[in-house]
């Protein structure tokens, strides 16, 4: 078993939650020992898992090809600069004014694409244990949207209305701890204007396209049946204890 596995296999240290981003200490552990930062993090399912909504081709593709190549150039980019390796993904991320400009724009994209991806297999689960918001963020939906419909519905109206290749975002601001849905361009990502991503759904092509074709908005009315909304409550229930971490 590679190191890489035993890390991310490692039970406690590991929540679900933390999928894809390491501790401060496992990071030093791995900058120390020369091997890569930041580990592209295992499904936590098989890639066949989310049918039909989510063809096991496009999984594979975008795990294997798409988030490894994120994952990949934000492992060269911090290779430049060592001392950013103590700290996650997410806090690199949201502090972009921080980092040299000859890594900005690398980190910006593949910074954003490796966080992004890491929260999207997360937030995802087979249509069977897909289930319905859960307390907390049950009462703010309502508070802040009045229904899960009127929020679906902001929801898929971010998503189809990005032109080109971006993100829908669910996110809490953390001043005022209300939720806010967004469509970002590219791998952009709520933690880079310091808010709180609850759950994005990815809507590049390379998302949807080998099952829908152009049909992107039939993608987003299905995705709704792979919501992990359990995991998605618990990001929330994280979200109104979140400071916005510096670098
Ligand atoms: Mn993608």
């Amino acid at each position: 078993m590679k190191r890489r596995d035993l890390l991310l296999g490692s039970g406690a240290a590991i929540a679900a939650f933390s999928l894809g981003a390491r501790t401060r200490a496992q990071n030093a552990l791995v900058a120390a020992t020369g091997e890569e930062t930041f580990a592209l993090p295992q499904l936590p399912y098989a890639y066949n898992a989310l049918e039909p909504v989510i063809s096991e081709e496009t999984m594979r593709f975008h795990r294997d090809k798409h988030h490894a190549g994120y994952t990949k150039n934000l492992n060269k980019a911090v290779d430049k600069y060592p001392q950013f390796k103590q700290f996650s993904a997410e806090t690199i991320i949201g502090n972009m004014g921080a980092l040299p400009g000859d890594i900005r724009r690398t980190v910006r994209n593949n910074g954003g694409g490796y966080v992004n991806h890491s929260i999207f297999w997360s937030i995802m689960a087979p249509p069977s244990q897909s289930g319905r918001p859960l307390g907390a963020l049950a009462s703010a939906i309502a508070r802040d949207f009045g229904s899960l419909e009127a929020l679906q519905e902001q929801f898929n109206a971010a998503g189809a209305k990005q032109f080109g290749s971006g993100w829908a975002w669910l996110a809490l601001e953390p001043i005022g701890k209300t939720l806010v849905v967004l469509g970002y361009p590219n791998q952009d990502s709520p933690y880079m204007q310091g808010l709180y991503p609850v759950m994005g759904n990815d809507v590049w092509e390379h998302a949807y396209y080998l099952t829908y074709r152009n049909r992107r908005k039939e993608y987003l009315a299905e995705w709704w049946k792979i919501v992990n909304w359990a995991e998605v409550s618990r990001r929330y229930e994280a979200a109104l204890a979140w400071i916005p971490p510096s670098l």
